[in-house]
């Protein structure tokens, strides 16, 4: 069944660290080999053993139209053509940039650079060159990228592999790095009035998605927004993974409350390396070459991945009933999960937003990462692979959100629920 794959995973692990280019693809926490994909079409993975899933992590995010949407393959093949980058401004640049603010209108300025982390730790260090302070605050289990500053009790591949102090990153960086629980808004005022004057910014995922799929409290996020308003702190809202896919405006649009600098990554680049961060025209003017917060990139901007981002971000914008329809088939999927996990007979809790959700096999709800680590990882580990052996490809993490994307037919909904109640029977 996964004959190539174990024999790809083999040579990998010889030239490539644990096999992978990055950690969280190395099944590590649920054990077997990953698999090699040859191919995907709309919501379908192909591996190099001519295996079909149906995917779920439509890679972590981006592919929110499915795999291999056309008219994002064909910009791309235009594009290419004429030269795949030049390392000088162009006029679709401008075209994203201004795209970008028409679907989040708080944020007057916007830069490009190549991922989610380099756009997470560019917005830090603006937070920190707007208010000459130095210290941020982040939440237990939320992941910003790799960047030294947040690889502190962070979440994603960090928490799947329980990482407590990462080799390499600094007392000096960490000691700046504060961490409070995500949902606990008196913790995060003690910690403020414990160095009053002294932090830049509160980063938070206002829909977490590195511990699994983790809603905010009411009031949770409006109370940081007060705390911000009120001690001069700048409140980042990292949408790396909630932009532009929870609504065309994102988790501010969805939630109703505006951050002072946002980060986006995933969706924006439909499948190519973009990320970006934007925000009040105030804070961005320092941005070096305006201002001396310096930040650069050779590939920022890129003409191939902005066609492709700007071709995808155009269609979720000119069809916001992708957003609605999204939702509907995430809600039919966790609706037939409850019901086959009640059948089941075992705890288990669904947490779901948008077209974000996971299943947690914990007799508690899961509002923050102790919740979250208090689920068994055994039981996901043998549904995990229960699932993929029927043809269901989840991320392989307990500390991973499940991505819909809008290729899936409820006809895929309902294998996939089918399958789920059949894997439920093998733990
Ligand atoms: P990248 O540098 O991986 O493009 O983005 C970092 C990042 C920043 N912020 C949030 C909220 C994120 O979820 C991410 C990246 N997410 C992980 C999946 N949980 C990427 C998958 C991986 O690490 O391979």
């Amino acid at each position: 069944m996964y004959t190539k794959s174990k024999e790809l995973f083999e040579r990998a692990c010889l030239s490539i660290p644990g096999g992978v280019n990055s950690p969280v693809r190395a099944f590590r926490s649920v054990g077997g080999t990953p698999l090699f994909i040859k191919r995907a079409q709309g919501p379908y993975l192909y591996d190099v053993d001519g295996n079909r899933y149906i995917d779920y992590i439509a890679s972590w995010g981006p592919m929110i139209l499915g795999h291999a949407w056309e008219p994002v393959v064909s910009a791309i093949r235009e594009y290419a053509a004429w030269s795949t980058s030049y390392g000088a401004p162009t006029e679709l640049e401008v075209e994203m940039a201004e795209l970008i603010r028409s679907m989040a209108p708080n944020i007057d300025m916007v830069r490009m650079v190549s991922s989610g982390t380099e756009a997470c730790m560019s917005a830090i260090r603006l937070a920190r060159g707007y208010t000459g302070r130095n210290k941020i605050i982040k939440f237990e289990g939320h992941y910003h990228g790799h960047a030294d500053a947040f690889l502190v009790k962070a979440g994603s591949g960090v928490a799947t592999f329980n990482i407590q102090t990462v080799p390499g990153v600094t007392p000096g960086v960490s000691q700046d790095t504060l961490t409070a629980a995500y949902n606990d808004l008196e913790g995060v005022q003690r910690v403020a009035a414990a160095y009053p004057g002294e932090i830049a910014a509160i980063i938070v995922e206002p829909v977490a998605g590195n511990m699994g799929c983790i809603l905010p409290q009411p009031g949770f996020l409006e109370g940081l927004r007060a705390l911000c308003d009120k001690e001069g702190i700048v409140l980042i809202f990292d949408e790396v993974m909630t932009g532009f896919r929870l609504a065309p405006g994102g988790a501010q649009e969805l939630l109703g409350i505006r951050a002072d600098l946002l980060t986006y990554g995933k969706v924006i680049g439909g499948g190519m390396p973009v990320g970006a961060f934007g925000g009040r025209r105030d804070i961005m003017e320092k941005i070096a070459p305006l201002g001396n917060v310096y930040q650069a990139g050779t590939l920022s901007g890129n003409p191939i991945a902005m066609i492709a981002g700007y071709t995808l971000l155009k269609e979720l914008k000119n069809n916001p009933a992708i957003y609605r329809q999204l939702e509907e088939k995430t809600l039919y999927l966790r609706d037939g999960l409850d019901k086959v996990l009640a059948a089941w007979g075992q705890p288990y809790t669904i947490n779901q937003l948008g077209s974000m959700i996971s299943v947690h096999f914990s007799e508690h709800p899961v509002t923050d990462f102790a919740s979250a680590s208090g689920a068994s990882n055994e039981k996901f580990k043998i549904f995990f692979h229960s699932m993929l052996r029927r043809g269901v490809y989840l991320p392989p993490s307990a500390f991973e959100s499940w991505f819909l994307n809008n290729a899936l037919s409820y006809a895929d909904l309902d294998e996939t629920i089918r399958i789920a109640g059949e894997s439920l029977k093998e733990i």
